[in-house]
């Protein structure tokens, strides 16, 4: 039955993964392809509340493309609707910070951006 699926989480309409280990969004996004999944794409107000159940900092399939520095999520559509936490994304202190984090501390449930390399739980959909 799709509704029980050991380890994910039904809001339709998607199921969702929460790791309960840390990773670079690079080995974060290769365990949820593994899974048969993606990094999260955040689509509408209500699936973005539905993170807030979470509490914790994690990886979402938001990166910044090399080429033109915008943002695109991980199936290839450029950012439209955005949740940002205060002076974000500021690549901060020039830092390269090229992926998107959910950031339930500091401002609860809203984007940061971070480099890339740093560990962090993550949120897989399907
Ligand atoms: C964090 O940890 P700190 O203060 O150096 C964050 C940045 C944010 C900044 C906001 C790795 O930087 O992405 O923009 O807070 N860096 C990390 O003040 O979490
Ligand atoms: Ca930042």
């Amino acid at each position: 039955d799709q509704y029980f699926q050991p380890g994910w989480v039904y809001s339709r309409p998607s199921f969702y993964y929460i790791s309960s280990v840390a990773k670079s969004w690079k080995d974060s996004r290769e365990d949820c392809l593994q899974r048969g999944a993606d990094l999260a794409i955040i689509n509408t107000k209500e699936e973005q509340d539905f993170t807030r159940n979470f509490k914790k900092l994690m990886w979402i399939g938001l990166t910044k493309t090399a080429m033109k520095g915008t943002w695109n999520w991980v199936d290839g559509t450029p950012l439209s609707k955005s949740y940002w936490g205060p002076d974000e994304p500021n690549s901060f202190e020039g830092k390269d910070e090229n992926c998107v984090e959910i950031n339930f501390y500091d401002f609860e449930n809203s984007w940061n951006d971070i480099p890339c390399e740093n560990p962090n739980f993550w949120i897989c959909e399907k």
